[in-house]
């Protein structure tokens, strides 16, 4: 009997494998926020606006950002969060691939920009993870050292938008 049970299982991975190995493919996602500028810095920096999408499709996601309206020639770095805008602090904590992983840059769903003399700026970045439901905003943080004004704000955070 153990050796006809051992022969079944074969048999189904070689059906498997026969198919290319293909799971039924994961719903494809698309979801976009509409990022406003946090307290603090929508005093100072009363033009800024962002938008970013957050595509998942084949177990991969594609995140794009585009901001307008922030510094000039500053450095940016947003990140897929796992809260909302109106959590404390805005946006909560990184959204993490795998939470047991820990919160490391390879776990994240992220982006460097710099912007231009106008104060613009956009990037794109594809990752392995796929982006689920746990992932709810999208928070743009100023690279503190590079400003003198960011040093003078309350958070490194300066704009948040939910994923819709
Ligand atoms: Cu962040």
């Amino acid at each position: 009997m153990r050796s006809a049970t051992i022969a079944a299982a074969a048999a189904l991975l070689v059906g498997a494998a026969a198919c290319g190995g293909d799971s039924e493919p994961e719903a494809d996602d698309t979801r976009e926020a509409t990022l406003e500028a946090l307290p603090g810095w929508a005093e100072a920096l009363p033009d800024a606006v962002g938008s970013a999408t957050v595509a998942t499709a084949d177990g991969a996601t594609a995140f794009e950002l585009n901001v307008s309206g922030l510094e000039q020639l500053a450095g940016y770095t947003a990140h897929v969060h796992d809260g909302t805008c109106d959590d404390t602090p805005p946006g909560g904590d990184h959204w993490l691939a795998d939470p047991e992983q820990g919160d490391v840059e390879s776990n994240w769903i992220h982006l460097m920009i710099e912007t231009s003399v106008e104060g613009a700026g956009n990037g794109t970045a594809d990752f392995d993870h796929v982006a689920d439901d746990r992932a709810r905003s999208v928070v743009v943080h100023i690279d503190i050292a590079d400003s003198d004004q960011a040093a003078r704000m309350p958070s490194d955070r300066v704009l948040c938008g939910d994923l819709e």
